[in-house]
Protein backbone atom coordinates (compact mmCIF):
# COMPACT_ATOMS: atom_id res chain seq x y z
CA UNK A 1 0.00 0.00 0.00
CA UNK A 2 1.29 3.19 -0.90
CA UNK A 3 1.67 6.53 1.94
CA UNK A 4 -1.32 8.02 -0.08
CA UNK A 5 -3.91 4.73 0.14
CA UNK A 6 -2.77 3.85 3.82
CA UNK A 7 -3.55 7.42 4.86
CA UNK A 8 -7.03 6.97 3.03
CA UNK A 9 -7.55 3.65 4.52
CA UNK A 10 -6.77 4.56 8.14
CA UNK A 11 -9.88 7.48 7.78
CA UNK A 12 -12.69 6.95 9.36
CA UNK A 13 -15.27 6.11 6.03
CA UNK A 14 -12.96 5.82 3.23
CA UNK A 15 -14.56 5.90 0.00
CA UNK A 16 -14.38 5.75 -4.18
CA UNK A 17 -15.89 7.32 -6.65
CA UNK A 18 -16.25 4.90 -9.78
CA UNK A 19 -18.43 5.05 -12.84
CA UNK A 20 -17.80 5.71 -16.60
CA UNK A 21 -16.25 8.22 -18.21
CA UNK A 22 -18.63 11.80 -18.14
CA UNK A 23 -20.89 10.27 -15.44
CA UNK A 24 -19.88 13.50 -13.11
CA UNK A 25 -17.77 11.66 -10.13
CA UNK A 26 -15.18 14.89 -10.32
CA UNK A 27 -17.83 17.69 -10.43
CA UNK A 28 -18.94 15.77 -7.47
CA UNK A 29 -15.90 15.38 -5.73
CA UNK A 30 -14.92 18.71 -6.22
CA UNK A 31 -18.49 19.67 -4.46
CA UNK A 32 -17.90 17.13 -1.73
CA UNK A 33 -15.02 18.93 -0.81
CA UNK A 34 -15.86 22.61 -1.29
CA UNK A 35 -12.93 22.80 -4.51
CA UNK A 36 -13.36 25.76 -6.70
CA UNK A 37 -11.93 24.17 -10.03
CA UNK A 38 -13.61 22.89 -12.93
CA UNK A 39 -13.57 19.31 -13.51
CA UNK A 40 -10.65 18.45 -16.11
CA UNK A 41 -10.56 15.01 -17.44
CA UNK A 42 -9.53 12.81 -14.65
CA UNK A 43 -6.20 11.43 -15.67
CA UNK A 44 -5.24 9.60 -12.64
CA UNK A 45 -6.07 8.53 -9.24
CA UNK A 46 -6.92 11.47 -7.44
CA UNK A 47 -7.04 11.42 -3.34
CA UNK A 48 -8.70 14.22 -0.65
CA UNK A 49 -8.89 13.22 2.66
CA UNK A 50 -11.05 10.36 2.95
CA UNK A 51 -12.03 10.49 -0.63
CA UNK A 52 -10.68 9.25 -3.98
CA UNK A 53 -11.79 10.11 -7.10
CA UNK A 54 -10.86 7.47 -9.84
CA UNK A 55 -10.49 8.02 -13.89
CA UNK A 56 -14.09 6.68 -15.75
CA UNK A 57 -11.57 4.56 -17.88
CA UNK A 58 -10.43 2.36 -14.87
CA UNK A 59 -14.05 0.96 -14.86
CA UNK A 60 -14.75 0.86 -18.55
CA UNK A 61 -11.69 -0.47 -19.89
CA UNK A 62 -10.81 -4.26 -18.96
CA UNK A 63 -7.14 -3.47 -18.64
CA UNK A 64 -7.69 -1.34 -16.26
CA UNK A 65 -10.26 -3.46 -14.30
CA UNK A 66 -7.31 -4.45 -11.75
CA UNK A 67 -6.48 -0.70 -10.88
CA UNK A 68 -10.25 -0.22 -9.83
CA UNK A 69 -9.79 -3.32 -7.74
CA UNK A 70 -6.83 -2.90 -6.20
CA UNK A 71 -7.71 0.85 -5.23
CA UNK A 72 -11.22 -0.51 -4.31
CA UNK A 73 -9.63 -2.64 -1.73
CA UNK A 74 -8.20 -0.08 0.74
CA UNK A 75 -11.97 1.89 1.37
CA UNK A 76 -15.13 0.98 3.07
CA UNK A 77 -17.45 2.70 1.05
CA UNK A 78 -17.54 2.16 -2.87
CA UNK A 79 -19.78 4.60 -4.50
CA UNK A 80 -21.13 4.13 -7.89
CA UNK A 81 -22.03 7.13 -10.07
CA UNK A 82 -24.48 6.82 -12.80
CA UNK A 83 -25.51 9.79 -14.77
CA UNK A 84 -29.20 9.56 -15.14
CA UNK A 85 -29.15 9.87 -19.12
CA UNK A 86 -27.44 6.67 -18.84
CA UNK A 87 -29.85 3.12 -19.43
CA UNK A 88 -26.44 1.14 -19.14
CA UNK A 89 -24.77 -0.22 -15.95
CA UNK A 90 -21.79 -2.22 -16.87
CA UNK A 91 -20.00 -2.71 -13.82
CA UNK A 92 -16.75 -4.59 -14.04
CA UNK A 93 -17.17 -8.02 -13.62
CA UNK A 94 -16.07 -9.73 -10.40
CA UNK A 95 -15.87 -5.49 -8.76
CA UNK A 96 -19.03 -6.30 -6.50
CA UNK A 97 -17.33 -9.77 -5.34
CA UNK A 98 -14.26 -9.28 -4.76
CA UNK A 99 -14.51 -7.84 -1.14
CA UNK A 100 -17.72 -8.29 0.82
CA UNK A 101 -17.36 -6.69 3.36
CA UNK A 102 -17.92 -3.12 1.37
CA UNK A 103 -20.94 -0.89 1.50
CA UNK A 104 -22.16 0.16 -1.78
CA UNK A 105 -23.75 3.34 -2.88
CA UNK A 106 -25.55 4.47 -5.69
CA UNK A 107 -25.57 7.78 -6.63
CA UNK A 108 -27.72 9.62 -9.87
CA UNK A 109 -26.07 12.65 -11.21
CA UNK A 110 -27.57 15.21 -13.34
CA UNK A 111 -31.24 15.10 -12.24
CA UNK A 112 -31.56 18.09 -13.98
CA UNK A 113 -31.10 17.25 -17.38
CA UNK A 114 -34.89 17.48 -18.90
CA UNK A 115 -36.27 13.79 -19.71
CA UNK A 116 -33.93 12.90 -16.68
CA UNK A 117 -36.45 9.49 -15.09
CA UNK A 118 -34.92 8.87 -11.54
CA UNK A 119 -37.25 5.93 -11.14
CA UNK A 120 -36.03 4.59 -13.62
CA UNK A 121 -32.38 5.03 -13.44
CA UNK A 122 -32.54 4.15 -9.94
CA UNK A 123 -33.98 0.32 -11.20
CA UNK A 124 -30.90 0.01 -13.72
CA UNK A 125 -28.63 0.80 -10.97
CA UNK A 126 -30.55 -1.69 -8.88
CA UNK A 127 -30.79 -4.75 -11.16
CA UNK A 128 -26.39 -4.14 -11.51
CA UNK A 129 -25.76 -4.28 -7.78
CA UNK A 130 -26.96 -4.24 -4.01
CA UNK A 131 -26.78 -0.71 -4.46
CA UNK A 132 -28.02 1.31 -0.78
CA UNK A 133 -28.44 3.52 -0.22
CA UNK A 134 -29.05 5.47 -3.63
CA UNK A 135 -28.70 9.54 -3.60
CA UNK A 136 -30.16 11.45 -6.03
CA UNK A 137 -27.90 14.99 -7.18
CA UNK A 138 -27.74 17.39 -9.46
CA UNK A 139 -24.25 19.21 -9.39
CA UNK A 140 -25.73 22.18 -10.60
CA UNK A 141 -27.73 22.34 -7.63
CA UNK A 142 -24.94 22.09 -5.27
CA UNK A 143 -27.32 21.92 -2.42
CA UNK A 144 -28.80 18.80 -4.15
CA UNK A 145 -25.60 16.76 -2.30
CA UNK A 146 -26.29 17.86 0.92
CA UNK A 147 -27.72 14.27 1.97
CA UNK A 148 -24.70 12.35 0.08
CA UNK A 149 -22.11 14.63 2.06
CA UNK A 150 -23.68 13.83 5.50
CA UNK A 151 -23.20 10.40 4.75
CA UNK A 152 -20.00 10.29 3.32
CA UNK A 153 -18.36 12.90 5.14
CA UNK A 154 -19.97 13.24 8.33
CA UNK A 155 -20.62 10.26 9.97
CA UNK A 156 -22.06 8.08 8.09
CA UNK A 157 -25.19 7.96 8.96
CA UNK A 158 -28.17 6.22 6.39
CA UNK A 159 -31.45 8.06 7.06
CA UNK A 160 -30.83 11.08 4.99
CA UNK A 161 -29.81 9.15 2.39
CA UNK A 162 -32.73 6.10 2.62
CA UNK A 163 -35.32 9.44 2.54
CA UNK A 164 -34.15 10.29 -1.15
CA UNK A 165 -33.79 6.46 -2.68
N1 LIG B 1 -26.32 18.92 -16.36
C1 LIG B 1 -25.38 18.38 -15.55
N2 LIG B 1 -24.11 18.27 -15.99
C2 LIG B 1 -23.21 17.73 -15.15
C3 LIG B 1 -23.54 17.28 -13.84
N3 LIG B 1 -22.43 16.76 -13.26
C4 LIG B 1 -21.44 16.90 -14.16
N4 LIG B 1 -21.89 17.48 -15.30
C5 LIG B 1 -21.11 17.77 -16.53
O1 LIG B 1 -20.76 16.51 -17.12
C6 LIG B 1 -19.44 16.58 -17.68
C7 LIG B 1 -18.56 15.47 -17.11
O2 LIG B 1 -18.36 15.73 -15.72
P1 LIG B 1 -17.11 15.13 -14.93
O3 LIG B 1 -17.29 15.52 -13.50
O4 LIG B 1 -15.82 15.49 -15.58
O5 LIG B 1 -17.37 13.55 -15.11
P2 LIG B 1 -16.40 12.32 -14.75
O6 LIG B 1 -15.77 11.89 -16.03
O7 LIG B 1 -17.32 11.28 -14.19
O8 LIG B 1 -15.41 12.79 -13.73
C8 LIG B 1 -18.93 17.99 -17.39
O9 LIG B 1 -19.16 18.77 -18.53
C9 LIG B 1 -19.79 18.45 -16.23
O10 LIG B 1 -19.94 19.85 -16.18
C10 LIG B 1 -24.92 17.42 -13.40
O11 LIG B 1 -25.33 17.03 -12.29
N5 LIG B 1 -25.78 17.98 -14.31
MG1 LIG C 1 -13.32 12.64 -13.68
Amino acid sequence: MNPQTAAIAAAPAAFMLMGAVGAGKTTLFNLLYGREENARKTQALEFENSGIDTPGEFFSHPRLYHALINTSSDVDILVYVHSCDNDECRLPPGLLNVYGDKRLVGVITKTDLPGCDPGRAESVLRGAGGFDPIFRVSNRYPDSIAPLKRYLLGGGSTEEGAGLS
